[in-house]
This record gives C-alpha cells, sequence and structure tokens, in this order.
C-alpha cells in the first residue's frame, strides 16, 4: 500500500489536474489510440475516427476521457479502499469490453505522461513516484477481479 503521505501527494497533485479534467481526459484517450493502435478496435463508437484530427474534433472522445478520468479519481480518493468504486468496473471491463490488462497499464503509463507535460511544477519526482504507485494499485486490484471473473486479462 501507500503511505498517507504518499496518498496526500496523490491527492495534491489530482486536486491540481481536476479543474482540467476535460482536456486532459482528452489527450489521454488520443494518445492511448496514437501509442497502441490496437486499443481503439476496443471501441465500436471510435473505431470510424482514423486521423488525429478527427479525434481532436470529436466531442464524444473528450467526454469518455472525462468520463475515464472521473472513475479514476474516485478510486484515487479512497486511499485504497476503492473496492465499492472497482468490482463495477472491473465487471464491465472484463465481461463486457474485455481490456486486458496489459491495456491498463497502457493507459496508466500515458495518464502519468499528460501529468507530467501539464503539471510539470508540481508532478515532481516523489509525486510522480507517488501516483505511479497508486495506479499500480489499481491495476494489480483490478487484475485480481479479472482473475475472480475467469477473465484472462
Ligand atoms: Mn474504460 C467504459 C473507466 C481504461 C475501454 N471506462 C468505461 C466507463 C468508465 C471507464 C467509468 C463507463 C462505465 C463502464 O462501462 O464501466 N476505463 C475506465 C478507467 C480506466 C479505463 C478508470 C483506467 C484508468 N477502458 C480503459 C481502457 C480501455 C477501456 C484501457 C481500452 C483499451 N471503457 C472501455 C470501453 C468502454 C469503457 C470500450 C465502453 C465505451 C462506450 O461504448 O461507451
Amino acid at each position: 500500500g501507500l503511505t498517507d503521505q504518499e496518498w496526500q501527494k496523490v491527492l495534491d497533485i489530482w486536486g491540481k489536474v481536476e479543474p482540467d479534467l476535460p482536456a486532459h481526459g482528452q489527450e489521454v484517450i488520443i494518445r492511448l489510440f496514437q501509442n497502441h493502435p490496437e486499443t481503439q478496435d476496443k471501441f465500436d463508437k471510435f473505431k470510424n475516427l482514423k486521423s488525429v484530427d478527427e479525434m481532436r474534433n470529436s466531442e464524444e472522445i473528450k467526454k469518455h476521457g472525462t468520463t475515464v478520468l472521473t472513475a479514476l479519481g474516485k478510486i484515487l480518493k479512497q486511499k485504497g479502499n476503492h473496492e465499492a468504486e472497482l468490482t463495477p468496473l472491473a465487471q464491465s471491463h472484463a465481461n463486457k469490453h474485455k481490456i486486458p490488462v496489459k491495456y491498463l497499464e497502457f493507459i496508466c503509463e500515458i495518464i502519468v505522461g499528460v501529468m507530467a507535460e501539464n503539471q510539470a511544477a508540481a508532478f515532481g519526482p516523489d509525486s510522480q513516484a507517488a501516483m505511479r504507485k497508486a495506479l499500480e494499485l489499481f491495476r494489480n486490484d483490478m487484475a485480481s477481479k479479472y482473475k475472480e471473473l475467469g477473465f484472462q486479462g
């Protein structure tokens, strides 16, 4: 788990991201599709978007990015006691969307990268390390739930 100090760093930096959630979310989704094109195939509603320009102009991408980061923020605020938030998310991502743990790794790394660019001053090495730990905890707990559900993510 994380120490109180580490959770403090995670929630401090998240507080800086929150006022600008749609911009961060949009960037995260676009970069996910650019860096890992196979992830785009998981989205029926985004399969038609071919160029970065189309992605930038898509209100739906911005909306989905906001949905993802809002859910992640709720999870982080539980400081590890996120069972109630994680269970439905693991269920939908295992059974319905079929998202491998590897793809969760991709998006977590991109989230850290986008935060580092947009929040350079506030997101120092200690904060980055704490955020990485929090995202690792999230992924590990998702992976355990996947296993319970029999999804070989
Ligand atoms: Mn994801 C829908 C959160 C990573 C693919 N995702 C949702 C929803 C939330 C959400 C909330 C809407 C409710 C639901 O269906 O459960 N998703 C997350 C979070 C992360 C995440 C917090 C990681 C952080 N999701 C990913 C990754 C992929 C993915 C990685 C694929 C590579 N998610 C989906 C798909 C949907 C979805 C597909 C359904 C989209 C739609 O058609 O509306």
